[in-house]
C-alpha cells in the first residue's frame, strides 16, 4: 500500500468526506477523536460508517481512546458494519503496549463474531513523552502494528515545547520513533501534521527533516499539502536513475563490492537501490515484490 500522505478528515463533515474521495491522498483518515465535539461523536460515527460503504480509498479511522466512553463503541460499530475500504484504526495518545493489546483483543473478537476475513491494522499515534519513551514496546505489542505515527501537537503540549519552524525541538522524539520502528522490524513511521496549511516553505522544511530522519510519509490536514508530500516521499528521478545504474552494474559485474563513478557500492547500497526501485514501481501502479514490507 502506498503510504506517503495520510489526510485527516473530520468524521462529522460529509461534504469534506466526499471531497477527500476526489483527492490524491494515499490514505484517508476519518477522524472521530479531536476533530469532533463531544455532542457530535455519535452522529460522526454514523456518518463515517455510511461513508465507508461507498469509499474506493484506503481508509483508516482515528477512533476515540478505549479509556473514554466512545472508544469501545467505535470499534464495535465499525466492525459490525464492516466494509472492505476500512484498512485499519488509528489509536490516539498511545503510551503503553497494553493499550495496543486491549485493542487487538477487541479486534480479534469482533472480526471472528462478524466473520471478517481481514486483519485490521492498528496505527499507534505517539503523542506524549511516555509514548515516545515506550515506542519500541508499543510497536512490538502486536503484528497488527505495521507502523507508528507521530502526533507532535499533543507531544509539544505534554513536554512543554513551543514548536519552531526548524523543528530542532522534535529531533529526539522523531529519531526515537524511527529507531524503535526499525528495531521492532516495522515499516517506516508517519510524521506529524503541519498545521500551517498555506505555508509551503514550512511544509517543505518539515518534509525534508522527516524524510531525512527516516519517516516514510506524513499526516496532512488540508488538500494543499497532499501533492508536495506525495512528491517528496517518492524517490526522486536522480535516485531512480542511480538505483537502476547500480542494479545494472551488479548484474553485469557480479562482485560483492565495486566502484561506480568513484563511489564504493556494496550490499546495503544495493539493497537500498532495490527498495528505491520497488517504491518507484509501486507509485507507477506496477506490482513490485515489496521486500521492505516483509
Ligand atoms: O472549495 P471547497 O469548499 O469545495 O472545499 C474546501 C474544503 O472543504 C476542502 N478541505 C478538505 N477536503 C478534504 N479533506 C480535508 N481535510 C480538507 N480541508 C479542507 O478544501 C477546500 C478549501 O478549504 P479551505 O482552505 O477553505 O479550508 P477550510 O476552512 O474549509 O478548512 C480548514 C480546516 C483546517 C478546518 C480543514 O482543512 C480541516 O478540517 N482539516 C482536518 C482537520 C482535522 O481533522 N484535524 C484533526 C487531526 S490533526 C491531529 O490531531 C494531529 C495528530
Amino acid at each position: 500500500m502506498l503510504a506517503r500522505s495520510w489526510l485527516f478528515v473530520p468524521g462529522n463533515r460529509m461534504k469534506v468526506i466526499e471531497k477527500a474521495e476526489l483527492l490524491d491522498a494515499d490514505v484517508i483518515i476519518y477522524d472521530l477523536e479531536d476533530a469532533v465535539l463531544l455532542q457530535d461523536k455519535i452522529q460522526a460515527r454514523e456518518m463515517v460508517i455510511e461513508a465507508l460503504q461507498s469509499s474506493k480509498k484506503n481508509i483508516f479511522v482515528r477512533m476515540n481512546s478505549l479509556s473514554d466512553m466512545f472508544g469501545h463503541e467505535d470499534v464495535l460499530s465499525l466492525l459490525s458494519n464492516y466494509n472492505k475500504s476500512l484498512k485499519g484504526l488509528i489509536l490516539p495518545k498511545v503510551s503503553s503496549a497494553q493499550q495496543i493489546k486491549s485493542l487487538e483483543t477487541m479486534l480479534i473478537t469482533y472480526e471472528k463474531k462478524y466473520n471478517i476475513h481481514y486483519e485490521l491494522e492498528i496505527v499507534p499515534l505517539i503523542e506524549s513523552a511516555a509514548g515516545v519513551h515506550f515506542c519500541f514496546d508499543i510497536a512490538s505489542a502486536s503484528p497488527r502494528v505495521k507502523r507508528l505515527a507521530f502526533g507532535a501537537v499533543d507531544y509539544c503540549l505534554d513536554v512543554n515545547i513551543t514548536p519552531t519552524k526548524c523543528g530542532n525541538e522534535l529531533l529526539y522524539a522523531r529519531s526515537q520513533i524511527v529507531n524503535a520502528s526499525r528495531a521492532a522490524e516495522k515499516l517506516q513511521p508517519i510524521d506529524t501534521v503541519y498545521i500551517h496549511f498555506n505555508d509551503y516553505e514550512g511544509l517543505d522544511i518539515e518534509i525534508n527533516t522527516a524524510k531525512g530522519l527516516g519517516f516514510g510519509g506524513k499526516l496532512v490536514i488540508h488538500p494543499n499539502q497532499i501533492d508536495e508530500v506525495n512528491k517528496k516521499f517518492a524517490p526522486t528521478e536522480e535516485e531512480v536513475l542511480d538505483a537502476k545504474e547500480i542494479l545494472e552494474t551488479v548484474e553485469q559485474d557480479g562482485a560483492a563490492v565495486f566502484q561506480l563513478n568513484g563511489r564504493m557500492i556494496d550490499e546495503p547500497i544495493i539493497k537500498k537501490a532495490r527498495i528505491t526501485l520497488e517504491k518507484y514501481r509501486l507509485i507507477k501502479g506496477e506490482n513490485p515484490n515489496l521486500t521492505w514490507e516483509k
